[in-house]
């Protein structure tokens, strides 16, 4: 009997938990250990007497019937989360919190064949090389969604390697990394990426600063030749790439830029961007200096950089910038002259900057600083248009903190980043309290919620030093609410312990009912890289291609690959020491499948996957070439080998796709020189 009962039981209405939680609240935790409680189910148990077996709290069962998906059932949400050093975008189902997909961005990854042999892929990553060195490796921090007036549009997603200051642009058609552009100025970033909410542009800012243009100067020289930059990416949607030709940088002076946002709405057309050492700290340049720790937090106030985006696309346009590597660079002296940069002093060593879902307010929040600052744009402008005479040690010009400010709102110690609901809430990770803390905004948010606004509402601890968090669509124009997710850097003793390393702990929080009630759902351990930012769209607006358009696709340049090789018109072409291979795949063969070749042949496979069935991928790997293709429904991929060594070498499909997978190989034979003319 108990089957069925059991599984409707698993998704009680409201009324029967509450029952449930009576009944539990009455029963302890069986003190036998937890192995035994799991695995010595009775027959027909009913989720009462499960939950007591095990020890669930009805808080529980609560949490698992709002987060559980059932077998079969799509999530609602999807989450781009940066990889961390791992280099790669990972997809996860919100709520279950199940990884969907890893993208293979900045490092190579086999299983997709991203830097295993494929061209394509080759042909990506090298575009992101320095001249002297491969780089195989990113530091992901912040993906950003395309947008169209500010909202989601599901179309691309964006993201920077802050190690190499480098941005990527994925295609969500096919959830695969098609550019990578190594930034010509900077070495390293941080504040990137963030979109203009048409994605005409991809903000990247940088972090340490450095001499331009990847050149030498001593640290005695910092102040003069060391400076700052932002990155504006232009985007051309129609050909789904960066456009380096359109793009332009902004010289900054030597203060660590932080991160960025782009304003929305009423803020439409300006870009904000944090910095911290402000200070020039050039750290312990001999024994006994102070760190860079020490120097770079001794301001109280750093300084909020106002950016006049869409007049600085003017003067670039005007041509009246310098060229460091190709890259087209607006001087300091012109931004100050243009008026397209401005100062707001912010406190202190701050990290996040956040625009509000209208652009009216920018919140900015200072590690060193238990509270929020909340800018007013309008405020801004009008002090802009005041004109002041302070400035910088470079001349820029400083707009009166008081005259900016609209709030100030204390909320504990470490406060990092910000996000947004429906309801009017702002949502701020506290770095140093392991806590999200939940407050209102005012002005035209007031009427959104029942208190007053500017005011903390509710700390939620999390476990533990949370860095960033992501609230469903938390940054656009029109926030969700719903879910809450804390990427937090510590896990400490929430998993089973896997030695030294541990992994980073994503927590669900339900912040969907209002006042004091986040409730903290599920910890997911990630154990791939250290995620910084993610950003979580509606599913819905997601709309992945089942299998590519044609079959004989080329994915990178998303159209028809000329290697393309049909059914029947397999062949092998050999010219002078190069050998063209054009091969089929389908379930359950390789055309042709055998390959002799001579050594030191440089032999190209140009193989198509003539499948038009959902999820009938293939594989081809090489045995000791290094080579692994992933080769997708209607896909063609190409690689090449020089064949160097003689010897058999099996290749066989790497996808378990039907039941003679086994059998789907072939032999790559390599005879060597001395044979040659027998
Ligand atoms: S960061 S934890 Cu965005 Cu690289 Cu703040
Ligand atoms: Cu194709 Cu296994």
């Amino acid at each position: 009997m108990a089957r069925r009962n059991e599984e409707t039981m698993m998704r009680p209405p409201a009324t029967t938990l509450l029952a449930l939680a009576v009944a539990l609240a009455a029963t302890g935790c069986p003190d036998d250990d937890a192995d035994r409680r799991i695995t010595t189910p009775r027959a027909g148990e009913t989720v009462t007497e499960i939950a007591q077996r095990r020890g669930l709290t009805p808080d529980d069962l609560r949490a698992a019937a709002k987060t559980y998906m059932p077998t079969g059932q799509h999530d609602p949400y999807v989450m781009f989360s940066s990889g961390g050093h791992s280099g790669q975008v990972i997809v996860i189902g919100v709520p279950s919190m199940r990884i969907l997909r890893v993208i293979g961005v900045f490092t190579p990854e086999p299983w997709q064949g991203w830097g295993f042999g494929s061209l394509a892929s080759e042909e990506v990553l090298s575009a992101g090389d320095m001249p002297t060195h491969q780089l195989r490796w990113g530091d992901t921090h912040h993906p950003a969604l395309s947008e169209t007036n500010g909202e989601y549009d599901g179309q691309w997603c964006f993201v920077n390697d802050k190690a190499n200051a480098r941005v990527a642009v994925i295609d969500l058609r096919d959830f695969e990394t098609k550019q990578i552009v190594k930034n010509p100025v900077a070495i390293n970033d941080h504040g990137g990426t963030f979109v203009t909410p048409d994605t005409e542009w991809v903000i990247e800012g940088g972090q340490y600063a450095t001499p331009l243009g990847w050149e030498y100067a001593s640290i005695d020289d910092y102040q003069q030749k060391y400076r700052g930059t932002v990155t504006m990416w232009k985007f051309d949607r129609e050909r789904g790439r960066i456009d380096v030709e359109r793009s332009f940088t902004m010289e900054l002076p030597p203060y660590w830029q932080d991160l960025a946002d782009a304003g929305k709405l009423v803020s439409d057309g300006w870009i904000f961007l944090n910095s911290f050492n402000t200070e020039m700290a050039t750290g312990a340049t001999a024994p006994g200096e102070p760190p860079f720790e020490v120097g770079a937090s001794q301001s109280d106030m750093d300084y909020l950089h106002v950016i006049n985006l869409r007049k600085a696309v003017e003067v670039a346009r005007a041509g009246r910038t310098i060229d460091v590597r190709g890259m087209k660079v607006i001087p300091l002296e012109t931004s100050i002259e243009e008026g397209l940069l401005h100062f707001v002093p912010e406190p202190k060593s701050p990290h996040g900057v956040d625009v509000t879902p209208g652009g009216e307010f920018i919140v900015v929040s200072g590690k060193l600083d238990p509270h929020v600052t909340i800018f007013s744009f309008q405020k801004i402008q009008e002090a802009i248009a005041r004109g002041t005479a302070d400035r910088d040690p470079f001349g820029v010009p400083i707009l009166p903190f008081d005259q900016c400010v609209e709030a100030q709102v204390e909320l504990g110690l470490g406060p990092l980043h910000t996000q947004f609901d429906d309801k009017g809430y702002a949502y701020t990770s506290l770095f140093l309290d392991s806590a999200v803390a939940r407050w209102t905004l005012g002005g035209p948010y007031q009427e959104r919620h029942p208190e007053p606004g500017w005011t903390l509402v509710q700390k939620l601890p999390v476990h533990y030093n949370i860095g960033h968090l992501a609230a469903v669509e938390g940054d656009t124009t029109t926030p969700r609410g719903g879910f809450l997710v804390t990427l937090n850097k510590w896990s400490v003793d929430r998993f089973v312990s896997t030695g030294p390393l541990l992994p980073q702990n994503f927590q669900l929080v339900d912040i969907g009912v209002p006042g004091e009630t986040m409730e903290l759902l599920y910890d997911m351990p990630m154990g791939i890289g250290e995620p910084h930012y993610a950003q979580i769209i509606v599913a819905d607006k997601l709309s992945p291609w089942d299998v590519y358009p044609e079959v004989g696709w080329d994915p990178l340049n998303q159209a028809p690959d000329p290697n393309a090789t049909r059914q029947g018109e397999e062949r092998i072409v050999r010219g002078d020491g190069r050998v063209d291979v054009y091969m089929t795949v389908v379930r359950s063969r390789f055309t042709p499948e055998h390959i002799e070749v001579n050594q030191g042949d440089v032999v190209t496979f140009h193989i198509t996957n003539v499948e038009r069935a959902k999820d009938a991928t293939h594989g081809w790997g090489l045995g000791g070439h290094n080579v692994n293709l992933s080769l997708e429904p209607g896909e063609t991929a190409s690689c090449t080998v020089e064949v160097t060594q003689p010897g058999v070498y099996p290749f066989y499909c790497t996808e378990f796709c039907s039941a003679l997978h086994l059998e789907m190989t072939g032999y790559l034979r390599v005879r060597p020189v001395e044979e040659l003319g027998k």
